[in-house]
């Protein structure tokens, strides 16, 4: 990409979507198109196709999408998939009609893997096995987008990069506690506890599951390096090769925001996948200076941000 290059966001307002146009900006880059849902629904496929024949952009970062946590994504499974599934087929329809030169840069999500895997898992284990049923109907959704990128390069030449990023979290993340995710839930148990003077916080199954924790900036820069620097059908894992129990993830966060009361686990609640460490091997060949921060300085960054902050109590 040139720094003047036309380059359009779809998703811009979400968590991965905004530290996109945020590193953008940072880097340098001055022509970003970040059109909201309101005035772009990629459900309407004639609304992206006029948006497209319009803009014309060169590079496109796909980034919107229906996403939540393990009960969004378990309470409304059809959803998921319906929704995924028709904005990046309609995305990449539009773009073989409008603007078939542009390049298309893809997320799908490290629950495209099967459930049971050897750790860390690379990316040949995409289609190898059974999905794990909490993040069905996104996973088969993310996972059809996937084929489609690599479909429409094989059938119609359009340069797509699809990248498989782990468990996000960062500013602009989504605190609601039955949908978000994991660490923002987390974060937004612990702050409020603390502020209330809780002594107790209930979260969700076992506490045994392990996960990864990548911050979204760093996704961001290796997803715009890799929109610079890869051309390829073959997937990517963006994730820190590192995971802790959701127990450990639960400790760093009080420590962090200074509140030591109690956590009770609510085993009524689904753990999910057990553990899905990713393989970097990959990403660090062609990226080799890709070094993301640590949960606890990612945390710190967050809550100790005003603005970040009034969001989590709001
Ligand atoms: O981020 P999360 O909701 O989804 O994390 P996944 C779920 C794990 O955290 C489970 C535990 O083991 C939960 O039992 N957990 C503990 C909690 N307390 C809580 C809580 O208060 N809220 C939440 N949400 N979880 C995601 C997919 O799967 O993986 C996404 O839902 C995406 O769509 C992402 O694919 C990469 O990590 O299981």
């Amino acid at each position: 990409m040139n720094k003047d290059s036309k380059i359009l966001i779809l998703g811009s307002g979400g968590l991965l979507g905004s530290a996109i146009n945020r590193t953008l900006i940072k880097q340098g880059y001055t022509n970003i198109l970040t059109p909201r849902h309101k005035k772009l629904n990629l459900l309407e496929k004639i609304e992206i196709e006029e948006y497209l024949k319009n803009e014309k952009p060169e590079y496109i970062f796909m980034i919107a999408g229906l996403v939540g946590g393990i009960q969004g994504n378990n309470t409304r499974p059809a959803d998921f998939l319906y929704q995924n599934t028709m904005m990046i087929l309609n995305v990449l329809e539009a773009t073989k009609n409008n603007c078939p030169k542009a390049k298309i840069l893809f997320p799908g999500s490290t629950c495209i893997y099967p459930k049971e895997n050897p750790q860390p898992i690379n990316e040949d284990r995409f289609q190898a096995g059974k999905l794990e049923e909490t993040n069905k109907g996104y996973a088969v959704a993310k996972g059809a987008g996937v084929v489609a990128c690599q479909l429409y390069r094989k059938q119609y030449g359009i340069d797509t990069i699809c990248v498989m990023p782990t468990n996000l979290y960062g500013f602009n993340d989504n605190y609601d506690l039955e949908n978000g995710h994991m660490i923002p839930t987390l974060i937004k148990k612990i702050i409020l506890a603390k502020k209330n003077g809780d002594k107790k916080i209930v979260l969700w199954g076992t506490g045994n599951p392990r996960r990864e924790a990548l911050y979204s900036d760093d996704c961001a820069e290796a997803i715009i390096y890799l929109m610079n620097n890869y051309s390829s059908e073959q997937i990517i894992n963006i994730g820190t090769g590192f995971d802790y129990s959701i127990k450990e993830i639960a400790e760093i966060i009080k420590s962090i925001a200074n509140w030591d009361g109690e956590i009770k686990w609510d085993l009524s609640k689904p753990d999910g996948t057990f553990e899905k460490r990713t393989d970097i091997q990959r990403l660090k060949k062609i990226y080799p200076n890709f070094n993301p921060i640590s949960l606890k300085d990612g945390v710190n960054k967050i809550i100790n941000d005003e603005e970040q902050l009034k969001r989590i109590l709001s």
